[in-house]
């Protein structure tokens, strides 16, 4: 199969292309990123050395810059990755996000049925379903959970499934939807909260929680999200929409004492500072459609998975060093410097 990925040498995108590239000797990947601050080629290193891998630097929404990328390819399906991924950052510049998220996946799709291309399989999230009281633990999301976007990078999500499902409706357009739920893994970027953590905690910083750490989220280690979209892509109905989630909902103040744990750092370093505006309560998915009809389910344990992660980040210091000396070390004085 000849594959594009968009958003390639972000955080899930670089673990997908790693994953075909490993599995699937006859497979082809290219990838089309616009290289934003959370996207990095030293991320792609090693798939830059495979014949079998090509890289395209580009933006999702400039309809030129995709129209020439399919002129020259012809692809078996398309995976969209390429997204502004922070809801912080979406709170202090919503249209970044509706430009790349929205517009962004239009153009995709646009190309896509120019060229009839046979699958487009859009990287969607959980938390277009808003979230779920802490009080019902009862509740989880089913893709009939009604949208209920809370931030501006969640209803830019929302508003893209409803643009495929739209076109798959209208077009018979050959689309699925995958809404996962918190990733965490290799080549996380720090200004999510699991590296953000442990980049920290490594350097003996306060750690940043909000509010009061109440906050639940669903964490899934990447490469089992990535083989569920592999799965939905090459398998998955058209016009269906598949939750991930592998049922490990945890406090973010639990998932911050795991971190310190295993790094052997005290809990002393906790700092509570002020709340994000609309924080979400909880998240929680139920995967039953996906396992009962594609027989995915999930193959790491958090524990497990939290290990791996935190190992990860102590032998890849120059990738987050060097991150975290560049243009994110504004972000990071802006966002944390009076909290912490
Ligand atoms: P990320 O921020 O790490 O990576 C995004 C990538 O997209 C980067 O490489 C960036 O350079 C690229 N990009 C951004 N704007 C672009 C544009 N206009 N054109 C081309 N490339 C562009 O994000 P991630 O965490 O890997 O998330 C990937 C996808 O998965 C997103 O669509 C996100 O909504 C979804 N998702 C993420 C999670 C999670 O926990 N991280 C969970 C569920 C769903
Ligand atoms: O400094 C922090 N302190 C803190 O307490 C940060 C960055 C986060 N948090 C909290 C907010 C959330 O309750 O931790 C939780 C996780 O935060 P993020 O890592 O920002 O993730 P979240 O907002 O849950 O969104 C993530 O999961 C769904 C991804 O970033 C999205 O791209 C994905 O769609």
């Amino acid at each position: 199969m000849n594959w594009l990925v968009t958003g390639g040498a972000g955080f899930i995108g670089s673990n997908f292309v790693f994953r075909l590239l490993a599995r699937h000797p006859e497979d082809r990947v290219v990838v089309l990123d616009a290289l934003t601050y959370a996207g990095s080629l030293e991320t792609l290193a090693s798939a830059l050395q495979d014949p079998r891998f090509r890289f395209v630097k580009g933006d999702i929404a400039d309809r030129d810059t995709v129209e020439a990328l399919f002129a020259g390819e012809d692809f078996d399906a398309v995976v969209n990755f390429a997204a502004e991924s922070h809801v912080d950052r979406s709170i202090s510049d919503p249209g970044l996000f509706l430009r790349t998220n929205v517009i962004g996946t239009q153009v995709l799709m646009d190309a896509c049925r120019a060229a009839g291309t046979k699958r487009f399989h859009q990287v969607s999230t959980d938390e277009v379903y808003g979230d779920l009281p802490l009080d019902r633990p009862d509740l989880l999301f089913t893709e009939e959970t009604p949208l209920h976007a809370s931030s501006p990078y969640s209803a830019s999500k929302a508003s893209a499934d409803l643009l495929v499902l739209a076109y798959h409706r209208t077009y018979g357009f050959p689309a699925t939807i995958t809404r996962c739920s918190n990733n965490y893994g290799p080549w996380h970027f720090p200004e999510k909260m699991i590296p953000l953590m442990i980049v920290r905690a490594l350097a003996d910083r306060p750690l940043p929680v909000y509010g009061r750490g109440e906050n639940v989220r669903d964490w899934l280690y990447v490469e089992d999200h990535c083989a569920a979209i592999e799965l939905v892509a090459r398998k998955g109905r058209p016009g269906e929409v598949y939750n991930v989630g592998g049922h490990n909902e945890r406090t973010n103040l639990q998932v911050v004492k795991t971190v310190l744990q295993e790094l052997g750092k005290p809990e002393s370093l906790i700092s509570f500072v002020k709340d994000r505006p609309g924080h979400d309560m909880r998240y929680a998915i139920d995967p039953a459609k996906i396992s009962a009809e594609l027989g995915w389910t999930p193959e790491t344990a958090f524990d497990d998975g939290i290990r791996r992660t935190v190992r990860w980040y102590l032998e890849h210091r120059t990738w987050w060093e060097r991150i975290l000396s560049g243009e994110y070390a504004k972000y990071d004085a802006k966002m944390y410097g009076g909290r912490g």
